[in-house]
């Protein structure tokens, strides 16, 4: 990155902890420490003209180099995922946080400007595997923020980071739903009261509002997510109802 400041928060709440624990190391590497110019220069004009800058290949591959070099003395024969933020990367999801969780080195370049010179993936894929990752289809001013994102969704999954391993289960996004809504107390605020079912004590009947509750939101806000569920799931009458009652057409 050329803004190391923008990682700090990887100091605070989970993943500070997760840090001081030794569940996970991070390192934070400053780009510009790779420029050998007076100015420290890592950008200029795009090859073919247009509008903005392009990062320049020269301060990346040394980056990634040391990057390399640093990290295979501490563990011989391993590499790093080289993960590139970019909207016109591949979504980033659930799935892939998984799958990036049970990886045992990450290393993100996060671009500014219009992006990094496209030889810098090309001789790192030499090496490393290299994967551009999007979070959405919006488009941010550089690859940090989403790095931060991608971070704190594969850090919370590896194991002894979130402390009641339950709660990683029926969280949204979890087995294609969203997640259930919650209450706490008071039992009843601005007239607005917990719905009954949940200080009933009964746990069958708690859990199944829960789970009619995720169908229908999901139906609700997210009905792209329905067909997924349903590939895994054939549902019961009432799930159909309940589908129905929501709106969702398949
Ligand atoms: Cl990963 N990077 C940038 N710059 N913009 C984005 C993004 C990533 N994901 C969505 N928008």
């Amino acid at each position: 990155t050329i803004f190391p400041e923008y990682l700090a928060p990887l100091e605070l709440s989970l993943i500070g902890k997760a840090r001081r624990s030794g569940l996970v190391e991070l390192a934070v590497h400053d780009l510009r420490d790779f420029t050998h110019d007076r100015h420290r220069t890592v950008d200029d004009a795009p090859a073919g003209g247009g509008a903005g800058m392009v990062m320049r290949p020269e301060p990346w591959g040394e980056a990634i180099d040391h990057v390399l070099a640093a990290g295979a003395g501490e563990r011989p024969g391993v590499v790093p995922t080289l993960l590139v933020p970019s909207p016109s990367g591949r979504r980033f999801d659930q799935a892939m946080a998984h799958e990036l969780a049970g990886l045992d080195w990450l290393a993100f370049a996060c671009g500014r400007y219009e992006g990094i010179d496209e030889r810098v993936l090309d001789d790192a894929a030499e090496r490393l595997p290299v994967r551009a990752v999007s979070l959405g289809d919006y488009v941010l001013n550089g690859g940090e923020v989403a790095a931060l994102a991608v971070i704190e969704a594969v850090v919370r999954l590896l194991p002894g980071v979130v402390g009641n391993a339950e709660s990683l289960v029926e969280e949204s996004h979890e087995g294609h739903l969203l997640e259930y809504p919650v209450y706490t107390r008071p039992a009843s605020w601005r007239g607005r009261e917990v719905p009954e079912v949940l200080s009933s004590g009964h746990h069958a009947n708690v859990a199944a509002w829960r789970h009619e509750q995720r169908l229908r939101r999901t139906a609700r806000r997210r009905p792209d997510l329905i067909a997924a569920w349903l590939a895994e799931h054939e549902p019961t009458p009432r799930e159909r109802e309940l589908l129905a009652e929501e709106g969702w057409v398949g």
